[in-house]
Formats: structure tokens, sequence, C-alpha cells
């Protein structure tokens, strides 16, 4: 574990130097989820190839802007899927965005995973890693991580991050999320998955929603990429991450590029989706 760790510093410290001075045009292709790819999502995803190719306990990557799963050591133990550069859409506009990946064993599936680490890059470049029975976090300095403090989430926050578009929601999801507004809940969302659920677990707690919408019934966040690897974060920070209904990693996974709706935050906020969602089951 610690050899892909120290190979997510790398890339991090690469792609943070293509972040700052890489084009943010669009390329011509389209990734399997139907997004045009910037250029900078494709020289992320070359990067972090390239730097996992070398690993001998890495057997197979995917990633959210390829097709296909990539072997790499028959021999390997580790899985690793990853979001080389989420949000990339707000690169140009200057907002933080972030790495995402989830190390698995035997498959990829939320039962299978092991360990994850996501990476924000913002006005600071920051790394957390989620193993074992702790979440830590490092911040770049110069060149090098340095450890900051263990991550865990209260049993209520004061954030809601709702995600998609309010046309498309349930009605019970909309009367759902008014109330919590109604309660005090500051709204926080950038539309970068990564800063907007680094932000609810460094301030302590909150809600991030993505339900499923009427335009997308299974939500849009991809489950290997981005789901299963904040659930493991959150879980591990003693919060949950549930689909609405379940703990999101009993979800199974058919193919790699498979979406769920989620919720991810601090107990209170996902008992009330809990208690709201099996009402309307
Ligand atoms: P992009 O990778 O297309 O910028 O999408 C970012 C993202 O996958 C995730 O980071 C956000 O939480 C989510 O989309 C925002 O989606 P909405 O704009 O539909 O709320």
């Amino acid at each position: 574990m610690n050899e892909i760790i120290e190979a997510i510093k790398k890339s991090a410290i690469v792609i943070k130097e293509l972040i700052e001075t890489g084009d943010t045009d669009k390329s011509s292709s389209e990734n399997s989820t139907g997004d045009t790819q910037l250029k900078l999502d494709i020289a992320c995803d070359v990067i972090i190839e390239d730097i996992f190719r070398e690993l001998h306990c890495v057997k197979e990557i995917v990633s959210e802007e390829q097709d296909d799963i990539v072997k790499v050591n028959e021999n390997g133990k580790f899985l690793i899927a990853y979001d080389p550069l989420d949000g990339s859409s707000l690169v140009d506009v200057n907002l933080s965005v972030g790495s995402i990946f989830g190390i698995y064993e035997n498959d990829f599936s939320g039962k299978n995973i092991v360990a994850s680490v996501y990476v924000v890059f913002g006005p600071r470049v920051e790394m957390v890693v989620s193993f074992e029975d702790s979440v830590k976090m490092y911040r770049l300095h110069k060149d090098k991580f340095v450890f900051i403090q263990d991550l865990k989430l209260n049993e209520k926050g004061k954030l809601n991050a709702p995600g998609s578009t309010q046309n498309c929601w349930a009605p019970h999801h909309k009367q759902l999320i008014d109330d919590i507004f109604s309660d005090g809940y500051r709204l926080r969302y950038s539309g970068g998955m990564v800063p907007d659920l680094h932000q609810i677990l460094i301030k302590g707690g909150g809600l991030f929603s993505y339900p499923g919408t009427t335009d997308r019934p299974t939500g849009k966040l991809r489950q290997l990429f981005e789901v299963f690897p904040f659930a493991h974060v959150y879980e591990n920070a003693g919060g949950q991450a549930i689909d609405g209904n379940k703990r999101v990693l009993e979800v199974p996974t058919q193919h790699i590029h498979d979406t769920s709706p989620c919720f991810f935050g601090s107990n209170e906020e996902i008992n009330r989706v809990l208690e709201v969602y099996s009402q309307n089951a």
C-alpha cells in the first residue's frame, strides 16, 4: 500500500504543475460516460497510468477516462480505479479540483475496496488517505507531503451540498433538501466532488447528495472512481455513505462505468435521508 501512496504523491506533484501551466481546451474525444475530454484530463490520465505501470503490486488499473481495464502485472495484489482529474471543467474558472483513487482486491466492487486516496488541488495541495481504521490528511510543502491531522466527522454538521438540478429532483428529495436548509444548514456546493466532500470532512460534517434524477435515474457519479472511494473515506471517518436506502458499498457493480445515487455525510444527516427515502421507496 505504501508503494501505491508514494506513486500517488509523485503523480500529484506532476499534476499540480500541469494544472498551473497546462492547456484547459477541449480535446476532440469523449470518455465512456460521454463527457468531452479536456486535454488536461487526457494528460493527467497518462501521467497516472505511466506511474502505476511501474508498480509490481498492481494487477490492474482502470481510469474514468478509459473504456477498459488495463492489465499491469498478473501477480499483483491490488486493483486501482482512478479519476485523474475530477471536476476538470472547473480549472478554467480557477476553482479546486482533485484526483480520486479507489484501491481494491480481487475485483472492482464496493465490498472489495480496501483503501482510498484523494488529492485536492486548491490554494494548497492536500492528500487524504483512508486505510485500515484511519483517515489521514497530508499537505504538500515544497516537494514533500507532510502529515497534518487525522480526520473524524462529528455526529452532525452545518453544511449542505445538493447535487444535480432541482427540476430533475423527485418531490421527496426536494422536500428533504428544503427542510435541511430550513433547519439552518448553509449551502456549500462548487460542482467539484473532491473539494465539496473535502470541505464537509474538514468542517466536521453535513450532507453531500447526488440522487437519482429524472434525467439520470442512477445518478451521475461513478461507482468505482468517485462513489466507492469517498464511501470508504466517510465510513472510516465515522460518517456514512448510502445510495438512499443502504450502504453504497453494498451496491453491486455490473460495469466498470456504472453510476449510483449517493449521499455522504455525518450520521444525523444520513439518518434523516434514510428516513425520508424509506418512506418513498
Ligand atoms: P466534471 O468532471 O464533468 O466536471 O463533473 C464533476 C462531477 O463529476 C463531480 O465532481 C461533481 O460533484 C458533479 O460532477 C457535479 O455535477 P452537477 O453539476 O450535475 O451537480
